[in-house]
């Protein structure tokens, strides 16, 4: 575990901390062979990769998850694990619709008439990582945010287990979010399945969900075939903190995203209290070794959990606001003063009864979120992005004529006379 010392600004110390090299261009190469053989031999070079990155024998008529597939997952999930989906799904769906965009219109100048309309896209697709732990909240994640914008189809796919099936809590809430297809793909052979269609799997308009440095790197070079969400890395959690706070429970919050496994996830304490950091540098290590991954939070020991020493809680704030974590918790007096003060996290959490854990499953704002300091200029999945706006514009020949000789102007400038034309041929 890393300690540093924060007056003012970030010395070179500070430098493991704010590297996160989440993107690794070394990859992009072997990615894009890939990538241009699905574009080549479409469903034969996806039966090729499944075999070769999931060890699993798929002939194109079976990519998809089969209706008895989907029908038997609800007799294999358990009942608390079923009403935990159900839960979050509702608060997603709920979440999302409180923020549907709206067609609207307006008069700026006389006889002109602007707006906006707004459609969902009509096929998306929701990227759910596999690895070690079977990522079922980010069915919901995803695919129930684009349930709520009305998008008809949505399409989950998720790298099948090693018997060739998908974890049945997945397939239970692929259905809850109103998944219309599950495909049995992953990794970088699924985005590009599905951002240029091959014979048995149909383009989609947008690619979403969290994905691994190979996925991210494939995401980044479809983009343009379809649109993206984000691009999200491993999972940070940054806890500012005062004396006010109990280190147990900031202890926990740190090891929940420690224990994602992928190996580089951060989790960082920020407190202007010295004896309370080492109270949750102790605690850290008592409450490691009573979970089931703790060799997953191994490999961040060392290099991925910080503490950092500040002189006030305003100073705590500017960490964050330069860190810009994916999450970010506060957990000290006046926390929404202090969450005023910060603009670049992905998600606040505020006050010692909201750890971040809520915001992974239950509370109802997406968990896709920035990560890596993209917080800086991205934000979190929410619904206007499954969207399409188009603007309309409608003007009056009086208006016309007012605005026509800068039509003609722009047209001259640009040396485009057919364009200054249609302008003015209306008033010979
Ligand atoms: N913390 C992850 C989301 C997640 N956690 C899913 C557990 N399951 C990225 O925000
Ligand atoms: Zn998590």
């Amino acid at each position: 575990m890393i300690h540093l010392e924060f007056t003012g600004r970030c010395t070179a110390a500070f430098d493991p901390l704010f590297e996160r090299n989440a993107f690794p261009e070394d990859i992009a190469a072997s990615v894009n062979e890939i990538l241009c053989d699905i574009r080549k031999r479409g469903d034969e070079a996806i039966c090729h990769y499944a075999k070769k990155f999931d060890g699993v024998d798929l002939s194109a008529g079976e990519f998809h998850v089969s209706q008895e597939e989907l029908d038997a997952a609800d007799d294999k999930v358990d009942q608390d694990i079923k009403d935990a989906i159900d839960l979050a799904a509702a608060n997603i769906i709920d979440f999302s619709s409180q923020k549907l965009p709206k067609a609207w219109n307006y008069s700026p100048r006389e006889g002109v008439q602007l707006g906006e309309k707004y459609a969902p896209l009509s096929r998306i697709a929701c990227y759910v990582p596999g690895g070690t732990a079977p990522l079922v909240s980010t069915v919901l994640h995803t695919a129930a945010i684009a349930k709520a914008a009305g998008v008809p189809e949505i399409v989950i796919t998720t790298p099948p287990q090693k018997d060739g099936s998908v974890n049945p809590a997945i397939l239970y809430a692929a259905k809850k979010a109103g998944a219309t297809e599950v495909l049995k793909l992953g990794g970088v052979y699924a985005i590009g399945a599905l951002a240029y269609g091959t014979e048995s799997i149909k383009r989609a308009r947008k690619i979403c969900g969290p994905g691994n440095a190979y996925v991210t790197a494939a995401k980044r070079q479809v983009y343009g075939y379809c649109s993206l969400d984000l691009v999200a890395g491993p999972s940070e959690v940054m806890v500012i903190a005062d004396k006010t706070a109990p280190a147990k429970f900031i202890a926990a919050d740190l090891l929940s995203q420690a224990e994602h496994g992928s190996g580089f996830e951060q989790a960082v304490m920020v407190s202007d209290c010295a004896e309370l950091i080492l109270e949750v540098e102790k605690e850290v290590l008592i409450q490691k070794e009573l979970l089931s991954r703790s060799e997953c939070v191994d490999k961040v020991l060392d290099n991925g959990i910080f503490f950092i020493k500040v002189n006030d809680m305003q100073a705590a704030a500017e960490v964050a606001d330069l860190y810009a974590p994916e999450h970010l918790e506060i957990i000290c007096e006046n926390a929404e003063d202090i969450a005023n003060l910060i603009t670049n996290a992905g998600a606040i959490f505020l006050g010692p009864w909201t750890p971040e854990p809520v915001g992974d499953f239950v509370a109802g704002p997406s968990h896709v979120l920035p990560t890596g300091g993209a917080g800086h200029h991205f934000s979190g999945l929410t619904v206007d992005q499954f969207f399409r706006r188009t603007s309309l514009i409608k003007y009056s020949k009086e208006a016309l004529q007012r605005e026509v000789g800068a039509v003609a102007a722009f047209a001259k400038a640009e040396g485009l006379d057919a364009h200054g034309r249609s302008g003015t041929i209306r008033f010979e």
